[in-house]
């Protein structure tokens, strides 16, 4: 609107999470620019500020979720237990914002609502849900690829009179104790506040429609010893992350399952099993449970029986037993099948009994039953990866919406940057890294902060990625994907989740290491996949 402030700014960046903080780090405290982060939370942390259901947890390894920028920040990290809770990691990242005295600097409860690049003076305007617009020559949205929320829209869902959540944006003042409680969904969400509610519940409800394979977390105390450890060992830790492929802190294996005889293998599980970790399991263990159907199907076997073990009541057991592939994101759990020993929790099967609709007192399932319930969690996941970006309108060179350029589904070039959208860089954006993040974040903004760097000690005003080369990136991860089973899966890595997106690829899965060394590639030799605005102005002779 005309009555809108107008702030000048060198750069904006969207987003105040792991990535948009890191990034205002870099910009303002690096770089030396003037830089403003805005986000419409009411906090910073991002994902940590946002799902604050009880048991949210990381399913990363402490040690290596988080930053490694900073030696010193990474020595005082208070962390004492192998994975980390939410409050931990929110603290964590509130105390990273006023050690680099980002705070005054990031605007809250500030939405970007659309975002238009105007060619001529090289620049993007940024109009917010706060009256306020932003003018900026670079635009960096690190909008959350886990963040848009997947509401299910079941007949009467409005008239529901308990209280109605999803645990993606979880009200602070929501307590589960004495309360009937439906958790629709049995992801790794689901699976985390299942766990911890039942037992300060009065009765909980699970509706599953697809059993998952998880395994436990096996979270614990670290030792003094193991702590120091760390610190001590800081580089041979993060030297080891950035040259391996899931990024999380361990050796991947490279032994193939059907080169050990049965005894060994089922040692090797056993041994992962008791150590706990759902990445450990999946990659640890095995070099090839992710990309070979027999290997898959020897680990599958492993866990059904472990659940066959611990569920007391065999048709509860049936219901939770999975039959497909082991290739969604591995689950671990802290104590997930043995909840269902509990007399005040059941399990529905809506796949075999749907979902008929929502009444005021709670759900009814198609046998007619009506579970009453205080309080229903949306345990149902997210728009993942492009989600938060067609929600918003941004527009490029000749007025081409983002949403309009990703209509056969998102694409990127490294995951940051998309032809026609010059100066805009996207942290985890559509074909990035599939990884324990932080460190591809870290990875991202680096570069991000390389590229305008380069951009602003040259004369183009800006640059704009080659649309190839943006096709090629797409065909090789589809590529490397199709050589996975995880494209076989239906779950938010394809987008297959959401109904009516269009399954697509929406990682690069070739790992951190390779990726790093893509990146690398592209910057030393000077941006050769971009154009500048010097190229448009200048015609060809
Ligand atoms: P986010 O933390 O999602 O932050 C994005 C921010 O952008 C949000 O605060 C949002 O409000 C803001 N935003 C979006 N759109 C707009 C807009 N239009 N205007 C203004 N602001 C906007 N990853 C791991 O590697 N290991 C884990 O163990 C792990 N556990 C997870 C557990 C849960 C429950 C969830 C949901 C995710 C988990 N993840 C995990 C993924 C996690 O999202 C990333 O690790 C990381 O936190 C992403 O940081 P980010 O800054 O990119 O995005
Ligand atoms: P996920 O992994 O997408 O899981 C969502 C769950 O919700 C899953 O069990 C779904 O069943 C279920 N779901 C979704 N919609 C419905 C409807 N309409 N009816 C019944 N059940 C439904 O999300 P999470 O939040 O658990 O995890 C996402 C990532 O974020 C995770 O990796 C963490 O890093 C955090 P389905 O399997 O589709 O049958």
């Amino acid at each position: 609107a005309a009555h809108d402030q107008i702030h000048e700014l060198d750069a904006l960046v969207v987003g105040a999470g792991f990535g948009g903080i890191y990034m205002l780090y870099k910009l303002r405290n690096e770089l030396g620019l003037d830089a403003v982060a805005i986000d419409k939370a009411g906090g910073v942390g991002g994902t940590w500020y946002w799902n604050k259901y009880p048991g949210a947890l990381s399913d990363s390894e402490g040690f290596v979720y988080q930053y490694s920028f900073d030696r010193d920040l990474y020595e005082q990290t208070p962390w004492k237990t192998k994975f980390v809770t939410q409050p931990e990691i929110l603290e964590y990242l509130n105390g990273v914002v006023d050690r680099y005295s980002l705070r005054e600097h990031i605007q809250l409860e500030t939405g970007m609502t659309d975002a238009e690049f105007d060619e001529p003076s090289g620049t993007w305007t940024v109009r917010t849900d706060r009256g306020v617009t932003y003018r900026c020559r670079f635009l960096v949205t690190g909008l959350g690829l886990l963040s848009a929320t997947n509401m299910p829209s079941f007949p009467g869902i409005e008239t529901f009179e308990g209280r109605l959540v999803h645990t993606g944006a979880w009200p602070e003042d929501l307590d589960l104790t004495g309360k009937r409680v439906g958790v629709i969904g049995n992801g790794s969400t689901g699976n985390q506040v299942i766990t911890a509610s039942a037992p300060i519940a009065a009765h909980l409800t699970s509706f599953q429609r697809t059993p998952q394979y998880s395994v436990p977390a096996g979270n614990r105390e670290l030792t003094p010893e193991q702590i120091q450890h760390h610190r001590d060992n800081f580089d041979a830790i993060w030297e080891q992350v950035h040259n391996s492929s899931t990024a999380m802190g361990f050796v991947e294996s490279t032994v193939e399952t059907f080169s050990l005889d049965e005894a060994e293998r089922e040692a090797v599980y056993e041994k992962a099993w008791n150590e706990g970790g759902g990445f450990r399991f999946m990659f640890e263990t095995f070099g090839d449970i992710a990309t070979d159907e027999d290997a898959n199907e020897e680990a599958a076997k492993f866990i059904r029986r472990k659940i066959a073990e611990v569920v007391k009541d065999p048709e509860t057991a049936r219901k939770l037993t999975p039959t497909d592939l082991y290739a969604r994101r591995p689950l671990c759990d802290s104590g997930y099948y043995e909840t269902f020993n509990r007399p005040n929790v059941t399990l529905v099967n809506v796949k075999e009994n749907p979902i008929a609709k929502v009444t005021e007192k709670g759900i009814v399932t198609e046998d007619g039953t009506l579970h009453e319930l205080d309080v229903l969690v949306c345990a149902t996941g997210f728009d993942a990866v492009d989600g938060n970006y067609v929600r918003v309108d941004i527009r490029g060179r000749g007025g081409e919406t983002l949403k309009e350029h990703w209509s056969e589904g998102p694409t990127s070039y490294l995951g940051m940057t998309t032809a026609g959208f010059p100066n805009m860089f996207m942290i985890l954006g559509p074909n990035g890294p599939f990884t324990n993040l932080p460190p591809s974040i870290e990875t991202q903004v680096e570069w991000i902060g390389d590229a305008v760097r380069h951009v602003s000690a040259t004369d183009a005003g800006w640059i704009d990625v080659k649309p190839d080369t943006e096709a090629e990136w797409t065909q090789t991860c589809t590529d490397i994907a199709n050589q996975t089973l995880f494209s076989k899966a239906a779950g938010w890595i394809f987008g297959a989740n959401i109904p009516g997106k269009k399954r697509t690829v929406l990682f690069y899965l070739g790992g951190l290491k390779e990726y790093r060394s893509t990146l690398a590639a592209e910057s030393s030799a000077g941006y050769p996949s971009y154009t500048t605005n010097d190229d448009v102005l200048e015609p060809a002779i």
